[in-house]
């Protein structure tokens, strides 16, 4: 039989369409349903022959593929009909059935593909256990396999965490019974945009991607009309073909029936536009299609052939609600530390308690500080590690919008977290201390369950000090990491780090020599990534002086090439907020420039002065001009003091300058240091949240101008989530006298196009981060084109420039399109704009 990788090089394969809607319509006798009226199943074995033909109308209709009669055929959902043992026969009569239709037909290659649902109920809620579904699964895909079905279809998936059951099980399946049949997956993306779960369709690809599916695409939900922005985002990174079987339409209830507005013709010509974008290569209908619309569809796919895929997604670990690059720009990923049994007082506590509320705040925070991902360490003495790892991991992966990173020694704790992750995680850790076999069993787990990795480079003998073990040992578990099918881009190393605050002479170098390891790993393995509990370097010392040398060291190593950071990111200070002084200790100590480890006496005694400092320091604070104090706080991120500081100063300086003259002026600052690299992203935005803060405070105060507002519509592209800048752009804007629309992250072109309208604005901002939200702002002007709009466009994010904007942009609109590189360009361009009017 001709492979499906070797069919779609020559033409479209079509899906047939619905099974349910076809069977009510035969009007069957009532006995067949026996005492389990509504469960399709059944009719596998109760009548067989109105399956059959149903199946047969499809094929004459000229459909490749048919979906058996097994959606809800796993035994959880059969045990609703009080069937549940007659899960394997159900499934085993279904896709035999297909079969044997199948094989009336001769003109060309037709196939059966097992259809799996999700069930009735949302692993990622709590409503039943992976194991469960696991097992529920597998044996549908045995009995699939034993009655020869050529291909698997994963369809109506609403979580991400239920797709990883169903692979796991029909990939063991085919293991055990020693086959190779492709894996379908298609999801089904509600109105609102994201699966029931909450996963977009990029989110939901990223999970995806590690694992050995055929194809990956979008099935009923809507019709193929509202599938067109998913498919369109899903054709620019996914790399491997992508289906379609969409609805007849958006399901209207009719006075209690269910209908289905888009007739074959209609159904078939928006279908068939979605082969214009690359790797669209399976089409088909789910609910309310009938043979009559797979019979258009089939006539029009005629000598179409599928677009290659060319999709490309960088390296991500995500939650279930967005995904994070391996690689973030400005580095490092932060990931969070305070999640930690041993680690933390505070955490340890919670968790004795069972105080589950406190141990979700505990992530939250560290969300809002600023972290890119949560470290979940709950290994202690005397505690059922799996079970703390269970609760603690079901809690984070709905709640917490962030990547999660598992951290134990125990490959059953770490294997229960991955069990209970629906995003795509990253396990902590594998090393060689207990040798290879544990090594082995952590990188099969990571393997299995599509993980990133950590490997700590230690071996049989310990942890490796110098420059050349660590480098030695990183290159062994590597090379043994790859055996498993790991890519590089999988796997992030950690050089590790002895303190430098023991005294002992052995340990002088320890910060060089994991500095100069970092930068000899980045060169050989430049696209794995390096990783460090960044406060091992400071053990033992003074917790006051250990955020400084922390923070010197985290900025040295990053310098030196690190891409991950285990820090408590709260506390982590940015470079410029330490004085020359305080960095030269931190230095000389770091890089062991005093002979016989002096610089460690001065290290403590410069930060015992430093203690006392601080409480100069207050003095220097106060000491300080009202318009300094209030740049100063600003920078430092420091909304009480402020507040109260503001309370006073606005008797002082008029509300206006204070806006107009010092807040403005420091976040121009503030934007400088970032540029720059001096400030990190959290640190911008704990500002930009004090700036809001400020102004919302001093608004009362501030002068009413009267005349129009010019208005900017504002807003983060579809598929990105990243609106520091936005907001940046919005606070500034505003408190110039604009009138800002923030229609926040993720907003598709009509709810641009509606916004400027509803508010009759005057300008459109379209702002992202990520490299393809540049490409999405181009098509979003060639859709202003051709609906005619020509209001001002501002361009701005990060993977902008100037080139892209002028060579892709600007061409493809007739109206002004204004390049921000910063917020306050974007200033300068609604000053223009304002102007022209
Ligand atoms: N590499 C990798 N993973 C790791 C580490 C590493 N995971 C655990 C640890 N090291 C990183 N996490 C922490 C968490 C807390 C602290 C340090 C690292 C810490 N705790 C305070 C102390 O020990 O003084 C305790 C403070 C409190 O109780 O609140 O500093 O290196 N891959």
């Amino acid at each position: 039989m001709n492979s499906l990788q070797e069919i779609l090089k020559h033409r479209v394969l079509v899906l047939d369409g619905a099974m349910g809607t076809q069977i009510q319509n035969l009007n069957l006798d009532p006995s067949v349903w026996q005492n389990a009226a509504g469960c399709n199943e059944l009719l596998n074995v109760s009548a067989p022959e109105a399956i059959k033909k149903i199946h047969r109308s499809y094929l004459k209709a000229g459909a490749d593929i048919i979906k058996t009669n097994t959606f809800g055929a796993m035994d959880w959902v059969l045990d609703e009909y009080e069937l549940k043992d007659r899960a394997y026969e159900l499934t085993y009569e279904g896709v035999k059935l297909a079969r044997e239709v199948c094989e009336e037909f001769t003109d060309k290659t037709r196939f059966t593909a097992t259809s799996l649902g999700p069930g009735t109920k949302l692993p990622s809620l709590g409503s039943i256990g992976f194991d469960e579904m696991y097992k529920g699964y597998h044996n549908c895909a045995k009995a699939a396999i034993e009655a020869k079905t050529d291909i698997f279809l994963i369809e109506t998936a609403q979580d991400p965490l239920q797709i990883k059951a169903a692979i796991l099980a029909i990939d063991d399946a085919k293991k055990e019974l020693k086959t190779a049949q492709p894996i379908m997956v298609s999801v089904t993306i509600e109105t609102s945009g994201t699966m029931l779960i909450g996963t977009d369709i990029a989110t939901a690809a990223a999970i995806l991607k590690p694992f050995d599916i055929f194809s990956l695409g979008i099935n009923c939900g809507s019709g193929p009309d509202k599938a067109l922005p998913h498919i369109r985002a899903l054709s620019h990174i996914w790399d491997r073909p992508i289906s379609i079987h969409a609805n007849a339409g958006l399901p209207q209830n009719r006075g209690g029936y269910t209908f289905y507005p888009m007739g074959p013709e209609e159904f078939a010509k928006l279908q068939i536009e979605l082969l214009k974008f690359d790797a669209v290569s399976f089409l088909g209908g789910c609910c309310g299609t009938t043979p009559q619309h797979i019979l258009e569809l089939t006539k029009a796919v005629k000598d179409k052939v599928p677009l290659p895929p060319k999709g490309h997604l960088e390296p991500c670990i995500t939650s279930l609600y967005e995904s994070k690059s391996l690689r973030q720009n400005p580095p490092p990923f932060l990931i969070g530390e305070r999640s930690n049994a041993t680690g933390s007082k505070a955490f340890r506590e919670l968790l004795l308690a069972k105080d589950w509320d406190g141990v979700l705040n505990v992530a939250q925070s560290q969300t809002k500080s600023g972290a890119h991902g949560i470290d979940v360490s709950v290994g202690f003495a005397g505690r059922d590690e799996i079970e703390d790892m269970r609760k603690t991991i079901s809690l984070y992966n709905t709640k917490i919008p962030l990547p999660l990173m598992p951290d134990s020694t125990s490959p059953e704790a770490l294997e229960e977290a991955l069990k209970h992750i629906g995003g795509r995680a990253i396990i902590n850790s594998a090393n060689l201390e207990d040798g290879e076999e544990k090594f082995h069993k952590i990188c099969s787990l990571a393997k299995r369950y599509g993980a990133a990795l950590v490997c700590l480079c230690i071996d049989e003998s310990g942890m490796a000090k110098t420059k050349e073990k660590k480098i030695a040992v990183v290159k062994r578990m590597y090379d043994l990491a790859l055996t498993h099918g790991l890519s590089e881009s999988d796997l992030v190393f950690d050089m590790l780090t002895f303190t430098v605050g023991s005294g002992e002479r052995e340990y002088f170098t320890a910060a060089i020599e994991t500095i100069e390891a970092i930068k000899e790993f980045t060169a050989l393995y430049p696209k794995a990534g390096t990783i460090l509990g960044v406060s091992n370097i400071s053990f033992g010392l003074d917790k006051n002086a250990r955020e400084y040398l922390n923070s010197v060291f985290l900025h040295h190593c990053v310098e030196a090439g690190l891409t991950f950071a285990i820090v408590n990111v709260k506390n982590t200070l940015p470079l410029h907020k330490i004085s020359l002084d305080d960095l030269r200790v931190c230095e000389d100590l770091l890089f062991d420039k005093k002979p016989n480890g002096e610089a460690l006496f001065v290290f403590i005694s410069h930060f015992d002065k430093v203690k006392t400092q601080k409480s100069d320091t207050n003095d220097e604070f106060d000491n300080l001009d009202t318009a300094t104090k209030i740049k100063t706080l600003l920078k430092e991120g420091d909304k009480e003091r402020m507040l109260k500081l503001l309370s006073h100063a606005k008797d002082e300086i008029s509300p206006e300058a204070i806006v107009n003259d010092v807040l403005i002026s420091a976040m121009k600052e503030i934007g400088e240091l970032f540029g720059s690299g001096k400030m990190q992203l959290p640190f911008v935005l704990q500002s930009a949240e004090v700036m809001k803060a400020s102004v919302d405070f001093l608004k009362p105060y501030l002068p009413k101008t009267g005349k129009k507002e010019t208005t900017l519509v504002i807003g983060t592209v579809k598929g990105d989530v990243h609106d520091v800048g936005k907001n940046l752009v919005d606070i500034i804007l505003s408190n110039n006298g604009y009138n800002v629309v923030n229609i926040g992250i993720k907003a598709e072109i009509e709810d641009f196009i509606k916004a400027y309208h509803e508010h009759n604005a005057d300008a459109i901002g379209m702002s992202g981060l990520l490299v393809k939200s540049t490409a999405i702002m181009k098509e979003n002007l060639e859709e202003l084109e051709r609906q005619g709009i020509k209001a001002p466009v501002l361009l701005g994010g990060a993977a902008l420039n100037e080139n892209f904007v002028e060579e892709f942009c600007r061409p493809s609109y007739s109206g002004a399109v204004f390049y921000c590189k910063d917020a306050f360009e974007g200033l300068n361009a609604m000053q223009m704009i304002e102007k022209k009017q």
